[in-house]
């Protein structure tokens, strides 16, 4: 599963959001389906719909998931917690990418 994806899944679950998930088959080629590029040109995921609003771009969707529901919020108060949290995303993001391309 794309990263990318998998990132906004986890906020999604993290902050107890209600959300379906539409999972696209890249290998069937269904983000180029008319369908996919009529919401979203890009023919990438993720993508996130809320209140009939489009969001793409992981980080984007993120920050407005941070914005739009603050409770739940995705980091502890204090910064040395803080840290270890970001270290942590940091490692996934780096053995993740290193597991699937090498
Ligand atoms: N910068 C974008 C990257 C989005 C992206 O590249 N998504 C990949 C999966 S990680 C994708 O949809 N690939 C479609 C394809 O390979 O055809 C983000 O963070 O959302």
């Amino acid at each position: 599963m794309s990263t990318c994806a998998q990132k906004v899944r986890f906020t999604l679950h993290e902050k107890q959001l209600d959300w379906d998930s539409v999972v696209l088959n890249f290998r069937q080629g269904d983000q180029f389906k008319p369908e996919y590029l009529q919401i979203n040109p890009k023919d990438l995921v993720p993508m996130l719909v809320h209140d009939d609003n489009i969001i793409t771009e992981s980080n984007i969707i993120i920050e407005y998931l941070k914005e739009a529901f603050p409770q739940q919020p995705l980091l502890p108060e204090d910064p040395l917690s803080r840290a270890k949290v970001r270290s942590w995303i940091k490692n996934w993001m780096t053995a993740c990418i290193l597991k699937w391309w090498y």
